[in-house]
Protein backbone atom coordinates (compact mmCIF):
# COMPACT_ATOMS: atom_id res chain seq x y z
CA UNK A 1 0.00 0.00 0.00
CA UNK A 2 0.94 3.60 -0.93
CA UNK A 3 1.91 5.53 2.37
CA UNK A 4 -0.54 8.43 1.52
CA UNK A 5 -3.34 5.73 0.82
CA UNK A 6 -2.44 3.87 4.12
CA UNK A 7 -2.30 7.81 6.19
CA UNK A 8 -6.03 8.28 4.28
CA UNK A 9 -7.54 5.52 5.41
CA UNK A 10 -6.69 3.23 8.19
CA UNK A 11 -6.58 -0.54 7.02
CA UNK A 12 -9.19 -2.63 8.84
CA UNK A 13 -8.20 -4.52 11.74
CA UNK A 14 -8.69 -7.58 13.45
CA UNK A 15 -9.55 -6.97 16.87
CA UNK A 16 -10.61 -8.80 19.71
CA UNK A 17 -12.25 -7.29 23.26
CA UNK A 18 -11.88 -8.87 26.39
CA UNK A 19 -14.51 -7.39 28.87
CA UNK A 20 -16.77 -9.20 31.32
CA UNK A 21 -19.29 -6.66 31.79
CA UNK A 22 -21.32 -7.28 28.44
CA UNK A 23 -22.46 -3.48 28.12
CA UNK A 24 -18.72 -2.10 27.85
CA UNK A 25 -17.96 -5.23 25.69
CA UNK A 26 -20.90 -4.49 23.41
CA UNK A 27 -20.40 -0.77 23.79
CA UNK A 28 -16.58 -1.11 22.31
CA UNK A 29 -17.15 -3.75 19.83
CA UNK A 30 -19.98 -1.84 18.17
CA UNK A 31 -17.92 1.40 17.96
CA UNK A 32 -15.19 -0.48 16.78
CA UNK A 33 -17.31 -2.35 14.14
CA UNK A 34 -18.52 1.03 13.32
CA UNK A 35 -15.28 1.93 11.77
CA UNK A 36 -14.82 -0.51 9.95
CA UNK A 37 -12.66 -3.00 11.77
CA UNK A 38 -13.62 -6.87 12.59
CA UNK A 39 -14.83 -7.36 15.98
CA UNK A 40 -14.99 -10.68 18.25
CA UNK A 41 -15.29 -10.36 21.95
CA UNK A 42 -14.19 -12.71 24.86
CA UNK A 43 -15.60 -12.27 28.53
CA UNK A 44 -11.83 -12.91 30.20
CA UNK A 45 -8.42 -13.80 29.24
CA UNK A 46 -9.16 -17.40 29.18
CA UNK A 47 -11.71 -16.91 26.87
CA UNK A 48 -9.43 -14.53 24.96
CA UNK A 49 -6.38 -17.15 24.44
CA UNK A 50 -9.19 -20.09 23.68
CA UNK A 51 -10.39 -17.88 20.68
CA UNK A 52 -7.44 -16.70 19.45
CA UNK A 53 -6.48 -20.11 18.82
CA UNK A 54 -8.96 -20.25 16.23
CA UNK A 55 -8.29 -17.01 14.90
CA UNK A 56 -5.76 -14.46 14.42
CA UNK A 57 -5.91 -11.30 15.53
CA UNK A 58 -3.99 -7.99 15.22
CA UNK A 59 -5.01 -5.83 18.13
CA UNK A 60 -6.11 -7.30 21.68
CA UNK A 61 -8.40 -4.31 23.70
CA UNK A 62 -8.57 -5.89 27.19
CA UNK A 63 -9.89 -5.32 30.50
CA UNK A 64 -7.76 -5.58 33.59
CA UNK A 65 -9.76 -6.93 36.52
CA UNK A 66 -11.97 -10.07 35.22
CA UNK A 67 -12.78 -13.42 36.32
CA UNK A 68 -10.53 -16.68 35.82
CA UNK A 69 -7.85 -14.98 33.94
CA UNK A 70 -7.31 -11.21 34.55
CA UNK A 71 -5.37 -8.48 32.27
CA UNK A 72 -2.07 -8.27 33.62
CA UNK A 73 -1.87 -12.76 33.40
CA UNK A 74 -3.56 -12.24 29.64
CA UNK A 75 -0.82 -9.58 28.75
CA UNK A 76 2.27 -11.34 30.77
CA UNK A 77 1.21 -14.59 28.45
CA UNK A 78 0.38 -13.02 25.09
CA UNK A 79 4.10 -11.18 25.05
CA UNK A 80 5.52 -14.34 25.59
CA UNK A 81 3.67 -16.60 23.25
CA UNK A 82 2.70 -14.03 20.46
CA UNK A 83 4.40 -11.00 20.31
CA UNK A 84 2.62 -10.31 17.08
CA UNK A 85 -0.39 -9.01 18.40
CA UNK A 86 -0.58 -4.82 19.93
CA UNK A 87 -2.26 -5.15 23.29
CA UNK A 88 -4.27 -2.11 24.29
CA UNK A 89 -5.47 -2.36 28.72
CA UNK A 90 -8.45 -0.69 29.78
CA UNK A 91 -8.79 -0.23 33.32
CA UNK A 92 -11.48 1.44 35.47
CA UNK A 93 -8.95 0.73 38.30
CA UNK A 94 -6.05 3.21 37.68
CA UNK A 95 -4.79 3.43 40.71
CA UNK A 96 -3.89 -0.36 40.82
CA UNK A 97 -2.34 -0.33 37.59
CA UNK A 98 0.13 2.25 36.23
CA UNK A 99 1.11 2.52 32.49
CA UNK A 100 4.63 1.56 33.68
CA UNK A 101 3.15 -1.67 35.17
CA UNK A 102 1.38 -2.66 32.06
CA UNK A 103 3.56 -1.40 29.64
CA UNK A 104 6.11 -3.38 31.01
CA UNK A 105 4.19 -6.49 30.69
CA UNK A 106 3.85 -6.68 27.33
CA UNK A 107 1.06 -4.25 26.99
CA UNK A 108 1.55 -1.40 23.55
CA UNK A 109 -0.91 1.17 25.07
CA UNK A 110 -2.85 1.61 27.79
CA UNK A 111 -6.38 3.36 28.42
CA UNK A 112 -8.31 4.15 31.86
CA UNK A 113 -12.11 4.50 32.37
CA UNK A 114 -14.26 6.42 31.28
CA UNK A 115 -12.49 6.76 28.10
CA UNK A 116 -14.74 8.18 24.94
CA UNK A 117 -14.59 5.83 21.46
CA UNK A 118 -12.40 9.28 19.68
CA UNK A 119 -9.62 8.70 22.15
CA UNK A 120 -9.37 4.59 22.36
CA UNK A 121 -9.65 4.98 18.21
CA UNK A 122 -6.63 7.56 18.38
CA UNK A 123 -4.65 5.01 20.02
CA UNK A 124 -5.39 2.26 18.16
CA UNK A 125 -4.64 4.11 14.96
CA UNK A 126 -1.39 5.45 16.23
CA UNK A 127 -0.48 1.34 17.27
CA UNK A 128 -1.52 0.39 13.27
CA UNK A 129 0.78 3.03 12.06
CA UNK A 130 3.76 2.18 14.06
CA UNK A 131 2.74 -1.75 12.69
CA UNK A 132 2.87 -0.75 9.07
CA UNK A 133 5.78 1.21 9.53
CA UNK A 134 8.37 -1.68 11.38
CA UNK A 135 6.71 -3.55 8.77
CA UNK A 136 7.89 -1.35 6.53
CA UNK A 137 11.29 -1.58 7.57
CA UNK A 138 11.39 -4.75 8.44
CA UNK A 139 10.80 -5.55 4.52
CA UNK A 140 13.01 -3.22 3.57
CA UNK A 141 15.97 -4.26 5.45
CA UNK A 142 15.61 -7.88 4.34
CA UNK A 143 14.90 -6.89 0.59
CA UNK A 144 17.68 -6.16 -2.18
CA UNK A 145 15.75 -3.18 -3.89
CA UNK A 146 17.15 -4.14 -7.18
CA UNK A 147 15.65 -7.56 -7.70
CA UNK A 148 13.23 -7.67 -4.67
CA UNK A 149 14.87 -10.77 -3.47
CA UNK A 150 16.14 -10.86 -0.28
CA UNK A 151 19.66 -9.69 0.72
CA UNK A 152 22.65 -11.07 2.23
CA UNK A 153 21.64 -9.76 5.42
CA UNK A 154 18.42 -12.17 5.23
CA UNK A 155 20.31 -15.26 4.04
CA UNK A 156 23.01 -15.22 7.10
CA UNK A 157 19.57 -15.41 9.03
CA UNK A 158 17.66 -17.19 7.08
CA UNK A 159 20.50 -20.19 6.72
CA UNK A 160 21.05 -20.18 10.67
CA UNK A 161 17.25 -21.11 11.13
CA UNK A 162 17.42 -23.85 8.53
CA UNK A 163 20.51 -25.59 9.54
CA UNK A 164 19.07 -25.59 13.00
CA UNK A 165 15.94 -27.25 11.55
CA UNK A 166 17.74 -29.74 9.39
CA UNK A 167 19.76 -31.05 12.23
CA UNK A 168 16.29 -31.13 14.34
CA UNK A 169 14.41 -32.93 11.40
CA UNK A 170 17.61 -34.60 10.25
CA UNK A 171 16.72 -33.79 6.65
CA UNK A 172 19.11 -32.57 3.52
CA UNK A 173 19.19 -28.95 3.23
CA UNK A 174 21.40 -27.56 0.02
CA UNK A 175 22.78 -24.03 -1.07
CA UNK A 176 23.11 -23.18 -4.49
CA UNK A 177 25.89 -20.31 -5.24
CA UNK A 178 25.01 -19.36 -8.58
CA UNK A 179 26.91 -16.93 -10.30
CA UNK A 180 26.15 -14.87 -14.18
CA UNK A 181 29.10 -15.85 -16.16
CA UNK A 182 30.55 -12.90 -17.47
CA UNK A 183 28.79 -10.48 -16.15
CA UNK A 184 31.26 -7.16 -16.77
CA UNK A 185 31.61 -8.14 -20.70
CA UNK A 186 27.43 -7.98 -21.07
CA UNK A 187 27.68 -4.81 -19.16
CA UNK A 188 30.23 -3.57 -21.03
CA UNK A 189 28.53 -4.43 -24.34
CA UNK A 190 25.17 -3.20 -23.34
CA UNK A 191 25.30 -0.81 -20.73
CA UNK A 192 25.24 -1.11 -17.14
CA UNK A 193 21.55 -0.42 -16.92
CA UNK A 194 20.68 -3.72 -19.55
CA UNK A 195 22.87 -5.41 -17.05
CA UNK A 196 20.58 -4.19 -13.98
CA UNK A 197 17.44 -5.11 -16.18
CA UNK A 198 19.26 -8.73 -16.71
CA UNK A 199 19.62 -8.98 -12.87
CA UNK A 200 15.92 -8.00 -12.44
CA UNK A 201 14.87 -10.90 -15.17
CA UNK A 202 17.03 -13.24 -13.43
CA UNK A 203 15.35 -13.03 -10.10
CA UNK A 204 12.22 -13.38 -12.00
CA UNK A 205 13.26 -17.16 -13.44
CA UNK A 206 14.79 -18.04 -10.30
CA UNK A 207 11.64 -17.34 -8.53
CA UNK A 208 9.75 -19.75 -11.13
CA UNK A 209 12.20 -22.51 -10.89
CA UNK A 210 12.18 -23.02 -6.84
CA UNK A 211 9.93 -24.09 -5.23
CA UNK A 212 7.38 -21.26 -3.78
CA UNK A 213 7.47 -21.68 0.51
CA UNK A 214 10.18 -23.80 0.49
CA UNK A 215 13.09 -23.06 -0.97
CA UNK A 216 13.75 -19.21 -0.78
CA UNK A 217 16.59 -16.89 -3.52
CA UNK A 218 18.71 -14.11 -2.10
CA UNK A 219 21.00 -11.82 -4.16
CA UNK A 220 23.97 -12.08 -2.52
CA UNK A 221 25.93 -9.32 -4.01
CA UNK A 222 26.61 -7.89 -7.48
CA UNK A 223 25.82 -11.33 -9.85
CA UNK A 224 26.01 -13.27 -7.50
CA UNK A 225 22.73 -15.23 -5.83
CA UNK A 226 22.05 -17.82 -3.24
CA UNK A 227 19.82 -20.64 -3.20
CA UNK A 228 18.49 -22.33 0.16
CA UNK A 229 16.87 -25.86 -0.69
CA UNK A 230 15.86 -27.87 2.57
CA UNK A 231 14.25 -31.22 2.28
CA UNK A 232 15.80 -31.90 -0.98
CA UNK A 233 16.67 -35.59 -1.71
CA UNK A 234 20.38 -35.33 -2.62
CA UNK A 235 19.19 -37.21 -5.84
CA UNK A 236 17.09 -33.78 -6.65
CA UNK A 237 20.24 -31.50 -6.18
CA UNK A 238 21.57 -31.77 -9.87
CA UNK A 239 18.76 -31.77 -11.93
CA UNK A 240 16.93 -28.39 -9.82
CA UNK A 241 20.26 -26.64 -10.46
CA UNK A 242 20.57 -27.78 -14.00
CA UNK A 243 16.91 -26.31 -14.52
CA UNK A 244 18.05 -23.41 -13.03
CA UNK A 245 20.79 -23.23 -15.75
CA UNK A 246 18.70 -24.25 -18.81
CA UNK A 247 15.86 -21.96 -17.80
CA UNK A 248 18.56 -18.99 -17.99
CA UNK A 249 19.21 -19.75 -21.14
CA UNK A 250 16.25 -20.20 -22.15
CA UNK A 251 14.17 -17.73 -20.77
CA UNK A 252 16.49 -14.81 -20.57
CA UNK A 253 17.67 -15.05 -24.27
CA UNK A 254 21.17 -13.49 -24.11
CA UNK A 255 24.42 -14.38 -24.96
CA UNK A 256 25.34 -15.25 -21.08
CA UNK A 257 25.02 -18.50 -19.05
CA UNK A 258 25.14 -18.80 -15.67
CA UNK A 259 27.26 -21.13 -13.49
CA UNK A 260 25.80 -22.81 -9.80
CA UNK A 261 27.77 -24.41 -7.68
CA UNK A 262 26.19 -26.80 -5.13
CA UNK A 263 26.80 -27.43 -1.40
CA UNK A 264 25.44 -29.80 1.21
CA UNK A 265 25.00 -28.69 4.99
CA UNK A 266 27.09 -31.30 6.75
CA UNK A 267 27.25 -31.43 10.72
CA UNK A 268 31.09 -31.33 10.89
CA UNK A 269 32.10 -29.47 14.05
CA UNK A 270 30.03 -28.38 17.49
CA UNK A 271 29.38 -24.95 16.21
CA UNK A 272 26.51 -24.86 13.58
CA UNK A 273 27.99 -20.84 12.64
CA UNK A 274 31.66 -22.96 11.77
CA UNK A 275 29.33 -25.61 9.92
CA UNK A 276 27.51 -22.97 7.71
CA UNK A 277 30.90 -21.47 7.03
CA UNK A 278 32.16 -24.29 5.19
CA UNK A 279 28.86 -25.20 3.45
CA UNK A 280 29.48 -21.72 2.11
CA UNK A 281 33.42 -22.01 1.18
CA UNK A 282 32.33 -25.56 0.01
CA UNK A 283 29.75 -24.14 -2.25
CA UNK A 284 32.03 -21.28 -3.54
CA UNK A 285 34.49 -23.52 -4.28
CA UNK A 286 32.52 -25.55 -6.28
CA UNK A 287 31.39 -22.39 -8.36
CA UNK A 288 35.00 -21.31 -8.98
CA UNK A 289 35.57 -25.33 -10.28
CA UNK A 290 32.14 -24.97 -12.71
CA UNK A 291 33.38 -21.66 -13.64
CA UNK A 292 37.37 -22.54 -14.13
CA UNK A 293 37.52 -26.26 -14.15
CA UNK A 294 34.67 -26.76 -16.60
CA UNK A 295 34.62 -23.87 -18.78
CA UNK A 296 31.13 -21.78 -16.81
CA UNK A 297 27.91 -22.74 -18.02
CA UNK A 298 28.17 -25.44 -16.00
CA UNK A 299 26.73 -26.93 -12.52
CA UNK A 300 29.21 -28.88 -10.11
CA UNK A 301 28.21 -30.57 -6.98
P1 LIG B 1 32.92 -14.57 -14.41
O1 LIG B 1 32.23 -15.42 -15.41
O2 LIG B 1 34.35 -14.95 -14.24
O3 LIG B 1 32.20 -14.51 -13.10
O4 LIG B 1 32.93 -13.12 -15.05
P2 LIG B 1 32.22 -11.82 -14.54
O5 LIG B 1 32.39 -10.79 -15.60
O6 LIG B 1 30.82 -12.10 -14.11
O7 LIG B 1 33.16 -11.45 -13.32
P3 LIG B 1 32.87 -10.65 -12.03
O8 LIG B 1 32.07 -11.49 -11.08
O9 LIG B 1 34.20 -10.16 -11.55
O10 LIG B 1 32.03 -9.40 -12.51
C1 LIG B 1 30.84 -9.07 -11.94
C2 LIG B 1 30.35 -7.82 -12.60
O11 LIG B 1 29.06 -7.50 -12.11
C3 LIG B 1 31.20 -6.61 -12.32
C4 LIG B 1 30.25 -5.51 -11.95
O12 LIG B 1 30.42 -4.38 -12.72
C5 LIG B 1 28.89 -6.10 -12.23
N1 LIG B 1 27.84 -5.69 -11.29
C6 LIG B 1 27.83 -5.87 -9.95
N2 LIG B 1 26.69 -5.36 -9.43
C7 LIG B 1 25.96 -4.87 -10.46
C8 LIG B 1 24.69 -4.23 -10.57
O13 LIG B 1 23.96 -4.01 -9.59
N3 LIG B 1 24.26 -3.88 -11.81
C9 LIG B 1 25.03 -4.12 -12.92
N4 LIG B 1 24.53 -3.75 -14.10
N5 LIG B 1 26.22 -4.69 -12.85
C10 LIG B 1 26.70 -5.07 -11.65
Amino acid sequence: MEAREFWAKTPSQHILVVDDEQPVRDFVAEALESMGHEVQTAVDGRDALEKMEDSDFSVVITDMVMPRMDGMQLIRYLSEHQNEVDIIAITGLAMDYKYTDVVAAGASDFITKPFTMNELEAKLNRLIRERHLREELERLAVRDPLTGLFNRRFFQRLVRKESIRAIRHQHQLFLFFLDIDRFKDYNDQNGHQAGDELLVKFAAVLRQSIRKDVDTAFRYGGDEFMVLLPYLPLEQALPVAERIRENFGQLLLVPTSLSVGIARYLEKSVSIDDDIGDMISRADQALYHAKHGLGRDRVYL
